[in-house]
């Protein structure tokens, strides 16, 4: 049925089809069609619905991206009460830490493009105009300073878990990466302000590789987009409401309940590392472990060079596989 209503509604591209027009056609109740146009919206397609007016299958592919279309139509905490949408910005992270504290917490802004994409310790992030998601989140949440980099792995999870209800295959690689067929897709950036052991603000970066279909030399071999693994048109507005309830089910947790587990749980379950060989890189240092496992606070549990069990807290260290990417 839905696919007779996309057959309907692409014959009359970009004119508005009635839900009685459809429902009279196809012989279903207007309860029905409403429901099959909703999934075929969550499927990526591009339907524009107006009461009085019906349904416009939009077929010159600009995607509906904008403020009033972010709108989170309900919610369980402040996530997204306060929604920027900017067409262009430096980055999306340092726009809240300029304006940490006149903006409440739980402001998300989303910005089309970034200038100034940024990746951990100083690397850039490429953020081309209407290719991704890029978008932060501000929180101010009373947890000691140490507990904030548990908020990239609740950001990592939750994004897993929006990715796969598309369809996608992604795994996460510990501790800020989501990896689509052995390249990077997503990648989260937080960052803190902190004074004496309490929490000014905590901004966490989220970019998702959406309508790319190449990159830069530079990236080619490492990066990827959804667009490259699906023939379905994805609608970056769709990804991000997803997120938004799924990042906040498991930050309420975290925050309310002081449990971490659902996101540990969800964390291993998709690891790209554990039961792998990699290598562990500092600064000063390239070491080859095996990974074991992720503990309960979220850090990495390694067998080291000298068959030793022992934990890895993220901070400076990047971890990479031995024969494939994974910067
Ligand atoms: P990262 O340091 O793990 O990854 C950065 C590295 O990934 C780069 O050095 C480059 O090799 C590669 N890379 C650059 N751009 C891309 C891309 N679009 N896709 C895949 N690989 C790429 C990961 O850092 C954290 C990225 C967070 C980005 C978000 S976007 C919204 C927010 N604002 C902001 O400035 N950053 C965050």
């Amino acid at each position: 049925m839905k696919t007779k209503i996309l057959k309907m509604l692409k014959e009359n591209e970009n004119k508005f089809v009635s839900g009685k027009a459809i429902s009279e056609a196809l012989n279903i109740s207007r309860q029905a069609v409403s429901k099959h146009i909703s999934h075929l919206k969550d499927e990526g397609y591009h339907i524009e619905s107006i009461s009085r007016r019906g349904h416009c299958y939009r077929s010159d592919a600009v995607e509906l991206y904008n403020q009033m279309e972010l709108t989170r139509p309900t919610f369980k905490s402040d996530l997204g009460k306060e929604l920027i949408f900017l067409e262009t910005i430096d980055s999306t992270n340092e726009y809240l830490k300029k304006n940490a504290f006149k903006l409440p917490h739980g402001t998300v802004v989303i910005s089309d493009e970034q200038t100034k994409g940024k990746g951990r310790l100083g690397r850039v992030w490429e953020s081309q105009s209407q290719t991704g998601i890029w978008m932060s989140i501000l929180l101010k949440p009373e947890i000691p300073p140490y507990d904030a980099p548990k908020i990239t792995q609740i950001a990592g999870a939750a994004m897993v878990l929006t990715l796969r209800a598309f369809g996608f295959d992604v795994k996460i690689k510990w501790p800020n990466d989501l990896i689509l067929d052995k390249k990077k897709v997503c990648g989260v950036l937080t960052e803190m302000s902190a004074e004496l052991g309490e929490i000014n603000y905590v901004v966490v970066g989220i970019g998702v590789n959406v309508h790319q279909k190449n990159f830069p030399d530079e990236i080619r071999d490492k990066a990827t987009s959804l667009s490259l693994h699906t023939d379905q048109m994805i609608s970056r507005k769709n990804l991000i409401l997803r997120f938004f309830d799924h990042f906040e089910n498991l930050y309420l947790k975290f925050i309310e309940e002081k449990s971490l587990k659902e996101t540990i749980m969800i964390c291993k379950e998709h690891s790209i590392l554990i039961g792998e060989k990699v290598k562990l890189i500092t600064k000063s240092s390239v070491r080859e472990v095996y990974v074991e496992d992720l503990d309960e606070e979220g850090q990495l549990v390694v067998m080291n060079e000298n068959n030793e069990k022992e934990k890895v807290f993220y901070g400076e260290v990047s971890v990479r596989g031995l024969y494939d990417y994974v910067n």
